[in-house]
């Protein structure tokens, strides 16, 4: 059997305690225990130069093999390609995309290094799976340096439409670069539509048969595969004591009235402000529910040292304030913003506790939280998903979510109306279409969709 090498920015090792971790580090490490094989990344750490030196580690069953990067790496290809670059552009924010040739010649270094350094790990008959935006022309570079293994590659992110993805100066060459995959992995149709529509209009690639480009004499499949989330494991944790103490915690303080939650992390395109925006047209629109009801905002502060970010929290936390500070009351906070990380128990037990869950991303890979929200739900009694209708999510919960356009206050302010009014009955009947699916397509059917295509190929 052949063994897996996953190659990310970051890898994650399991906890020795067996804590909770992120569904897709779960899924990727039970991959590497099934293949043997070992995940592959940068530490984290700097250091003064560059000498791709391997820490090895080993737990539970898992191998995972760090390198250390210059702090000018760290600045040009994560600060600046993969977050000031790459993600606006990818998530179609052209207007604050950044593009720096000193950025793009930083991230195809750091990819030359990972290449390098992860070599002479490769067996012959491994299977290689490169995972996310930080990586693209990780296989390329791979292929240059004589790898001839089956690999992979699989983006979290959306892939954008031909027009903007033409904004950026590499382009042409990143696309191309696609081509030194064998299988390219995207969360949702729209995604692999976008890239097949810049492939064979800007690059003239041609579609052997369905599913399968041609350039320059290589082939590349796409697969779309649509990431879930540790459904069982979730399940379970919203039935832990620590949920249970969460969930009591909250419905005691929200003290008969509505909670509408939303989690994130704090970053643009997770359409915050368009939330806030949305819940206060909702306040306005309707006095007579003003008490009764309140939005938690659970809103983890992320890449701090990119500017973008630093902005985004500014100018939440003054929306906030000025909602709170024009609706509030002595007893009554509509906006209970909170800018720190839980633990997924108590997560969970939050989920649980919402009448809604407030979903509105403005452009999403996926997104995971519209899942977690849906698994952690009590059956008899469940809440209801508000869902951006550009969340790659959307496409496969459309049946039982309501779906809203999060660039309308308006709309956004109905559907809250909605589902603050929506009987049991049709809560149940949406909700069980939903869990049908979370429980389903988890993320250990989506790690097998992705490997079964991978070894699929011929070696
Ligand atoms: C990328 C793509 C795609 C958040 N706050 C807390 C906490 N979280 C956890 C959530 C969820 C995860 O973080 C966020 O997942 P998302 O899917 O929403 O978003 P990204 O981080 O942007 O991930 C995305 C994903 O990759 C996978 O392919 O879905 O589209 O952008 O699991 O629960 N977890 C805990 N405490 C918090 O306060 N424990």
């Amino acid at each position: 059997m052949s063994r897996l090498i996953i190659i990310s920015n970051r890898v994650s090792t399991p906890s020795p305690s067996g804590g909770a971790q992120g569904g897709l580090a779960v899924a990727l490490q039970a991959a590497l225990r099934e293949y043997r094989g070992l995940w592959f990344g940068w530490s984290g750490e700097t250091t003064e130069t560059f000498t791709g030196h391997i820490n090895f580690q080993r737990e539970a069953g898992v191998t995972t093999a760090t390198v250390d990067l210059e702090e000018q790496d760290v600045d040009e290809y994560y600060n600046g390609y993969a977050n000031r670059t790459l993600w606006p552009l990818f998530h179609y924010r052209i207007d604050i995309a950044e593009y720096e040739r000193g950025f793009a010649g930083g991230y195809q270094r750091v990819n030359d290094r990972f290449a390098d350094t992860v070599l002479p790990l490769i067996e012959p008959d491994d299977m290689v799976w490169v995972q996310d935006y930080h990586m693209f022309p990780l296989g390329e570079a791979l292929r240059g340096r004589g790898v001839k293994n089956r690999i992979g590659f699989f983006l979290h992110i959306p892939w954008p439409p031909r027009r903007l993805l033409a904004t950026l100066p590499e382009a042409a060459e990143l696309t191309r670069t696609m081509f030194a995959y064998d299988v390219v992995g995207f969360h949702t149709d729209e995604w692999l539509e976008s890239f097949r529509d810049f492939a064979v209009h800007e690059l003239g690639a041609v579609e052997e048969q369905p599913g399968v480009l041609r350039l320059d004499g290589r082939c590349v499949r796409l697969v779309t595969a649509p990431i879930g989330i540790d459904t069982a494991a979730f399940v379970d944790a919203s039935r832990s004591t620590q949920a249970r103490l969460s969930y009591r915690r909250m419905r005691d303080s929200a003290d008969g009235r509505d909670m509408i939650v939303g989690v994130d992390r704090l970053d643009y395109s997770k359409g915050l402000e368009e939330r806030f925006l949305g819940y206060e047209r909702f306040l306005q629109e309707h006095p007579e529910e003003r008490k009764e009801v309140f939005l938690l905002q659970i809103a983890p502060p992320s890449r701090g040292s990119v500017e973008s970010y630093q902005r985004i929290r500014t100018s939440l936390e003054a929306l906030a304030g000025r909602i709170n500070g024009a609706y509030a009351d002595v007893d009554w906070v509509p906006i209970r913003y909170v800018n720190q990380g839980y633990p997924r128990d108590v997560l969970a037990g939050i989920y649980r506790a919402a009448r809604i869950g407030l979903v509105t991303p403005l452009r999403d890979g996926m997104n995971l939280v519209a899942k977690e929200y849906v698994a952690a739900q009590d059956p008899e009694d469940p809440g209801v998903l508000l869902l951006s209708r550009f969340a790659g999510a959307a496409a496969q919960m459309e049946v039982g979510a309501v779906l809203v356009n999060p660039y309308s206050a308006e709309e956004m302010s109905d559907a809250i109306m909605l589902a603050l009014k929506m009987p049991r009955e049709e809560r149940i009947t949406r909700w069980r279409a939903l869990m049908d699916n979370v429980a389903k397509e988890d993320v250990l059917w989506w790690r097998q969709c992705f490997t079964d295509a991978l070894e699929a190929v011929e070696a």
